[in-house]
Parts: C-alpha cells; structure tokens; sequence
C-alpha cells in the first residue's frame, strides 16, 4: 500500500465562555463532512477542534458569573466536546489550550518571533475591544449614542498599558506577496479581496501582551505579561501536531495545515497575523484559510433580545442529527450567511431526503425484493438511457472533489442530489412497474440501474450524513470493504445475486409536531 497523503483541517477553537451555539455547530458539521470526505478518498486525515479558553472575556465572563476562569472553561469546555459528540463529529484530538502542550508551544512560538527581532516593549494606547478580543485603529470605530463600537459592533474601550509588540509592519509586502504568489491562499474572494485591501491600508505593529489581567501564557522571561489571546489561540494549530517539538514527530507530517475553517468575523486574525507568526518564527504557512458566513434567522443576526435564537439542541432533538448535518450543508452556500430555522429545515429535507433520494431507494429496492425474488437482478444490455444515467453517477466524484477542494459542499450536495433527481425522471420514464407485465428482464435492468445510482449516491452522502448513509448502504447490502470512494464507478458496481432485505424507511417525512397533532 502506498502512503497515504496526509490531511490536516482545523476549525476555529471556540472560546467556551458560554454554551455552544448554532454557529459553533454549523462551522463542526461543515468542517466534518470535508474531513470524512478526504478521509473517505483515501487520505490520512488530522481533523482538530478545541476551545480557546485564556483572555480577558473569559475572565470577565468567569468575575460575572463568582466562579475562575479555570472551572468556567472546565464547564464549558465539556458542554463543547458533548456537541460534538452529538454532532457525530470525527475529529480526532480535541486541543484545549490551558493544555500545558499548549503553554509549552506558545512560548516556543513567541521565543521564536522573538529570536527573529520582531518583537519589542513599548506602551500601547488605543480601542480594544474584549468581545471581539480585538484592537482597532480609531477609523475603524464610531460612535453611537455616546458609545463607541468596532466594525464589528461590538464596544471598545480605551487600554493604555505596557506591552511587548510584533513588528508586523515588517510583513506587509511579505504578506501581499503570499496573497499574490498563492491565490487559494484565502478564501472566498470576497474575503480575498477585503484582507488584500486591509494590508495595503498599512499594517501597524501589534501589541501582543497584556498587563492589566493575567488569565493567560505568561511572556518567557516577564511573568508581568500574559500572551494577547489571539497570539496563543492561533498557535493551537500547530500546538496539536506536535510539529515545534518535533518535526519527525508521529503527527508533525501534517504541519503546515491543508484547511483553516473559520467564520468571516475572524479572517483577519487568520489571513493576516497568523501568516506573519509564521513567517517571523520561520515555520511554512498553512495552505488555505476559508471564512464561511453566519447562520442567520430569516435575515436577522441571532440574539437573546430579539428572541430569534435557534439551538443546536433543540434542533436536533427535534430533526434527528442527520437533517441538521444535511440542511446546514445544503441550504447554505458555503462562504456566504445563510438561514435557519424549523421551516426552512423541514421543507428541504422533505423534498430533498424524504421525497428525493429515500423515496426512490425505497420504491426501486422494494420494487427488487418483491420482483426480482429478493437478489438484484442480472441486468441485459444496457440502453442510451442507461448508460447515460450510469455515466451521470459515475462522473459524481470528480465533480465532487472539484467542488470541496473549495469547500463548496454546498454544490458538492446538489450535485449529488441532481443525480437523484435525475434518476427519479428516469425510473418514471422507463415505468419498471409497466414493464413488469410487459417485459421483466428489461424491468430488471431498470431496477439494477436505480439501485446502482443508489449504492453511488449513498457512497458520497456518507460525509454528510453518515449514519443514514450507513442504513442506505446497508439496503444494498454493499460490502463493509467497499463503501469508500474507491468502490465508486465502474470498480464496485453492484453484484447481480446479491440479496436484499425489504427496505426499511432511511428517511421518513418530517411533520411537525403541532401539525401531526
Ligand atoms: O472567534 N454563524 O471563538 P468564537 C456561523 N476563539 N459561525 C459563527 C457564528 C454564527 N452565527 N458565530 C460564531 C473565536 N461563529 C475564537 C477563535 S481560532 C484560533 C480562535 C464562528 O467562539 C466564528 O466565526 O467566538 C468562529 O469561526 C467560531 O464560530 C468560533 O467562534
């Protein structure tokens, strides 16, 4: 067997000052889906998630709350890891960075930066902002109502204290010259474009130490400091694979990441400051950082005081685990905001689960079990139609990688469900139910023609919803050594002789509750 390529993604590490929410789930449903799909065309994958737990919010959320930073992140941290449990998330190390893995690779970084001359003490005066753990020019914040805010919205405060800074104005033409030289490196391109336009604006040395609280990594050599969050956050990253302490390590052949996957609000840390540790400390860069956009009810940001919050809990609770995985992935183009809310999660998997693919496994594999006296058929020759519709599956997995190397998983999904779709008009075309008096050997290869489309499709919605995935394969009964992308095509087609069982409902019709009632 020859080596497997390895694979390393990432989502952003969450700060666990409060319980999970709908955007948490939605950037670990996504993130894992292009994790099993690389996993499932043969790479060696690394998926990381985590909290990240020092920083000022942490540590005002802990003072509010009477209780340390310490048992907040405990708590809260666990509630994150229960997520993604519940999400069936298939990362494989969950990184914490009050970890003293972390602590020791912090420092590292930070010895290394400075071993590169960039970085320097000196008094910082200017906005931050805690929410966003974040410091803004003055031009990037206004003032409302005798409240000054960031871009972001969030308020900032006036912090004038001593601090070790990182000479990132040194970076600007390293940086743009990155952005130039790889053009994958950041996207989409909307973002692309507002990061480029950012560091041309002129980059200012940033402050990159905190005096006025300690929930923190302490500075080598000045335990008056404690690490701004952001500079041990990001190294998270690199943290997990061990690569720092070293580089021949077990995990190190993952470094430097394939995909950074992370909501819009924080592409700045990511495209800009991140690259430039890097470069000054002298480690190669990750090769993409993607920004998907914010989940959003009926157009509105989400907030306790407009009462619009969707919970990932209830959602499930109420839809089971594998329709929130497939709407979140589906509905939403991947990239930019998009909705969610009860309705518009029970109309798409009516008419894309319920009435699409598991009403065309259940009519053509019942149609087999009853007809075909329980085994697929041995199918005649094939027709133009046929061969079309086999060809249209089997050209499924290149359009589906061209579509996930940028993480569109969105059209990666309505590719796949074309192809159901496709399938639907070709079982009404051909009525194997008519050609069941008329003619049954052809009816029999109608039937093996659907439920090899089947066999496909369920193949490839394995990364999106892999338990029901699981139920569908089981219903053609394909081997348990061949249900990865190598059994796609021409290679795994169904065997004619194989039994089936009569098909059990994969996915029934949502009704709501008060409806049914
Ligand atoms: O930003 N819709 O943590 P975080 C979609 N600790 N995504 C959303 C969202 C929404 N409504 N709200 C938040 C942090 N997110 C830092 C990251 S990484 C080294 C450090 C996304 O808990 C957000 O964009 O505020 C981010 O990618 C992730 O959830 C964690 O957000």
């Amino acid at each position: 067997m020859p080596n497997k390529t390895p694979y390393y993604i990432t989502t952003a590490i969450s700060y666990p000052n409060g319980k999970p929410h709908i955007g948490h789930a939605y950037e670990l449903i996504a993130t894992d889906a292009m994790a099993r799909f690389q996993r499932l065309d043969g790479k060696d994958v690394f998926f990381l998630t985590g909290t990240d737990e020092h920083g000022q919010k942490m540590q005002q959320t802990a003072r509010a709350e009477g209780i340390s930073p310490e048992a907040l992140a405990e708590r809260n941290s666990n509630e994150f890891r229960v997520m993604g449990r519940l999400l069936n998330a298939s990362n494989d190390d969950f990184i914490r960075t009050t970890e003293p893995r972390h602590h020791e690779a912090s420092k590292d970084i930070w010895n290394r930066m400075a071993d590169n001359g960039d970085i320097y003490k000196d008094t910082y005066a200017g906005w931050y902002s805690v929410r966003d753990e974040a410091y803004y020019a003055e031009n990037e914040t206004e003032v409302r109502d005798g409240v000054r805010y960031g871009p972001q919205g969030s308020p900032v405060e006036w912090v004038e204290e001593s601090s070790y800074f990182f000479r990132l104005s040194a970076y600007e033409d390293k940086l743009l010259k990155h952005y130039e030289e790889n053009p994958d490196f950041i996207g989409p391109n909307e973002r692309r474009n507002e990061v480029i336009s950012f560091v041309k604006s002129g980059l200012k040395d940033l402050s990159v130490s905190r005096t006025t609280f300690d929930w923190g990594i302490k500075v080598p050599n000045d335990p008056a400091h404690v690490m701004y969050v952001w500079v041990d956050a990001l190294t998270n990253y690199i943290t997990a694979t061990g690569y720092l302490d070293n580089p021949n390590g077990p995990r190190a052949k993952y470094w430097p990441a394939d995909a950074h996957i992370i909501g819009k609000d924080i592409i700045r840390f990511h495209a800009v400051y991140w690259p430039a540790f890097l470069m000054s400390a002298k480690l190669p860069l990750p090769k993409r950082v993607f920004a998907h956009g914010f989940v959003l009810n009926a157009g509105e940001k989400m907030s306790k005081s407009l009462g619009n919050v969707v919970d990932p809990f209830e959602l499930l609770e109420k839809f089971g685990l594998d329709y929130v995985r497939y709407y979140l992935c589906r509905e939403i183009s991947f990239g930019q905001d998009g909705n969610c809310n009860e309705q518009l999660i029970a109309t798409r998997v009516n008419a894309d689960l319920a009435n699409g693919i598991g009403n065309l496994a259940s009519r053509s594999l019942s149609m087999i079990v009853k007809n075909c006296d329980g085994i697929v058929p041995e199918p005649g020759e094939f027709t133009d139609a046929d061969r079309e519709l086999l060809a249209a599956a089997d050209s499924l997995l290149a359009a589906c990688r061209e579509e996930m190397d940028k993480q569109a998983i969105h059209r990666a999904l309505a590719a796949i469900i074309g192809v159901v779709s496709e399938t639907d008009r070709y079982f009404a075309a051909q009525a194997p139910w008519v050609l069941k008096k008329t003619d049954p050997a052809r009816m029999g290869t109608v039937l093996y023609v659907a439920a090899e489309v089947v066999r496909q499709v369920a193949i490839l919605l394995q990364p999106f919803m892999p338990d029901s995935s699981t139920k569908l394969l089981d219903l053609v009964a394909a081997p348990a050594d061949a249900r990865d992308f190598a059994a796609l095509g021409e290679a795994g087609r169904l065997k004619p002789g194989t039994p089936l069982e009569a098909p059990k409902p994969v996915f029934p019709r949502y009704v709501a509750p008060e409806a049914s009632a």
